[in-house]
């Protein structure tokens, strides 16, 4: 029953920030899933005794893409899949069943926040035994393999029915379906007070969070509206639909608009917040307030003490190169270790396996804690409720008194979309050799400190890792110039600023930061590159 098929490689099957992302006729293409499948399965070798997690956000394709690899998996030797019941699991949740059951790695199927139809984007995240995304030294064989790629195995049977909890076998794999939320919900329920947050409801508290009919609609109504008794229909877009409704599940001012006009109305509930396709991302509002994820994590780890799993002390923090400086005043404060990584969750896992950290985050609405590998957008949004349910503060309250503390860090991105990967490349290059030539340069009141790529070293398996280009000025604002690891097509060149500042603590965040984008533009010469005058998308 099983097949041998022959195959010959596709030779764009490189991953990147988080797994491999493409549009979803890319994937359609015969052999596509096949080929990146067998390939990873070749670079793990044996595959005898072997455990996976498969499952996904539910998006176009998903349903086809679970039953290839399901057989894929019993032809290659696996011992036994975890999957979550109708193929659905979140990011979040998968780390967790991976880690909760020492299973050897896992499928999410998933292009995380990015759109999805079958004129969207699909993805495969591949996760390891540590319950988070491969390093860059495994993706790089898998890579190598699928180009060589010759033949993949697969099971010849009819597809499995996911829609009921139990266990069944495909030749000699157990296939085990599974719920995929209890499991979660338990998770959360010890990390947090939820006696608390319970009682801040029956006060009268009022949410809105908008799943964007994605994967966690589900997890999000058993949480917050069964549990924790958050009035009906508190959760919106709570159905996940292969096309997300239309919607773009990426939570942010500009992709989550319902939600923001809503709260920056006058109806506006208490608290808001959404996640993305996968819940790995998270959004966080008060009424008219919007926190960015830069501070976001700042907050959360400064408030440690009131969460019930964290409260006897934390390792440390970590942040991306690109988020905000915010987080490094609270843990210079806190006295607990600060470190700074490329763009990618992957690069926290190492810290997180070593004690080192115990939170970190991302300016992509990204942030989580050691409890799984991967950032967490309901645990953050929990994590939010708990605070504001302990401390009787709004979202507003709590934000400023933190920059009355610390100052804040005025923060945006600029997103540069559909370059054509030549242009970028060559912008980031020339950028690149002129950066040595900046250092102690005068840009009116701006004085340049260094300005050079972001290299990290891994203290703990030393690999090397480059990512991005810095200017730091001697008032500790930054520029910081990336390209997109997340697209499906063309470039996406992401500019990050940032400005400092212990005094003016209400001003608007695009006045702030106007000098500092003029210099970005300029000295990276973006208009006259790329025939841009304005970035796409601002967040
Ligand atoms: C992925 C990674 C994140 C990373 C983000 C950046 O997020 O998991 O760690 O911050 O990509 O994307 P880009 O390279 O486009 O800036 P997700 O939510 O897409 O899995």
């Amino acid at each position: 029953m099983i097949k041998t098929i022959a195959t010959t490689p596709y030779t764009d099957q490189k991953m990147g920030t988080a797994g491999l992302r493409k549009k979803s006729k890319v994937v359609m293409q015969p052999n596509y899933v096949e080929n990146f499948m067998q390939s990873i399965f070749n670079t793990i070798g044996d595959l005898s005794g072997k455990v996976y997690l498969v499952g996904g956000d539910g998006r176009f394709y998903n349903d086809i893409a679970i039953q290839k690899i399901i057989k894929m998996a019993a032809a290659n030797g696996v011992a036994k899949l975890i999957i979550g019941k109708d193929g659905f699991i979140s990011t979040p949740a998968g780390s967790h069943i991976i880690l909760k059951n020492k299973a050897d790695g896992g499928f999410v199927l998933s292009a995380s926040h990015n759109p999805g139809g079958e004129n969207g984007d699909f993805g495969i995240k591949y996760a390891n035994e540590s319950g988070g995304q491969a390093p860059s030294s495994v993706t790089d064989k898998i890579y190598q393999n699928t180009k060589e790629i010759k033949e993949y195995k697969i099971f010849d049977a009819p597809d499995i029915d996911l829609s009921k909890i139990g266990t069944q076998k495909l030749g000699d794999m157990v296939i085990e379906i599974i719920d995929p939320v209890t499991d979660y919900v338990n998770m959360m329920q010890e990390i947090f007070d939820f006696e608390a947050i319970k009682k801040l409801f029956r006060s009268g508290f009022t949410m809105r969070f908008d799943a964007m009919n994605a994967v966690t609609g589900p997890y999000a109504q058993r949480i917050f509206e069964e549990i924790l008794g958050a009035p009906k229909g508190s959760v919106v877009n709570f159905r996940p639909l292969p096309d997300f409704g239309g919607l773009h599940p990426d939570p942010n001012l500009i992709y989550a608009k319902e939600l923001v006009d809503l709260m920056f109305s006058d109806k506006a509930p208490d608290f808001g917040a959404a996640n993305d396709g996968d819940g790995d991302r998270n959004m966080i509002l008060g009424k008219k307030f919007f926190v960015t994820p830069s501070d976001s994590l700042a907050i959360l780890t400064d408030n440690y003490q009131l969460i019930p799993a964290y409260k006897k002390g934390i390792f440390g923090v970590a942040k991306s190169a690109a988020t905000s400086s915010a987080v490094s005043r609270v843990a210079k404060a806190h006295n607990i270790g600060y470190y700074e990584v490329p763009t990618g969750w992957k690069y926290f896992v190492n810290l997180m396996d070593s004690n080192r950290i115990t939170f970190c985050g991302e300016e992509s609405f990204g942030t989580g804690s050691s409890h799984i590998r991967e950032k967490d957008g309901i645990w953050a949004v929990l994590f939010w409720l708990n605070i504001i349910a302990v401390t009787g503060k709004s979202v507003e309250e709590i934000t400023l008194e933190h920059w009355k503390k610390y100052g804040r860090s005025y923060y945006m991105r600029f997103d540069f979309e559909g370059i054509s990967t030549e242009v970028a490349d060559k912008l980031m290059a020339d950028l690149e050799e002129k950066l040595p030539s900046l250092n102690g340069r005068n840009f009116g009141t701006y004085k340049v400190s260094k300005a050079a790529p972001f290299v990290y070293n891994d203290p703990v398996d030393h690999s090397s890792t480059k990512n991005g280009l810095v200017i730091t000025f001697e008032d500790g604002s930054r520029i910081v110039y990336r390209l997109s690891g997340t697209g499906s097509s063309g470039a996406t060149l992401r500019v990050y600023l940032e400005k400092y500042e212990t005094e003016a603590l209400l001003e608007d965040p695009l006045k702030m930061l106007k000098d500092i984008l003029e210099i970005a533009m300029n000295t990276a010469e973006i208009s006259q590159r790329t025939g841009k005058q304005k970035a796409d998308v601002i967040t």
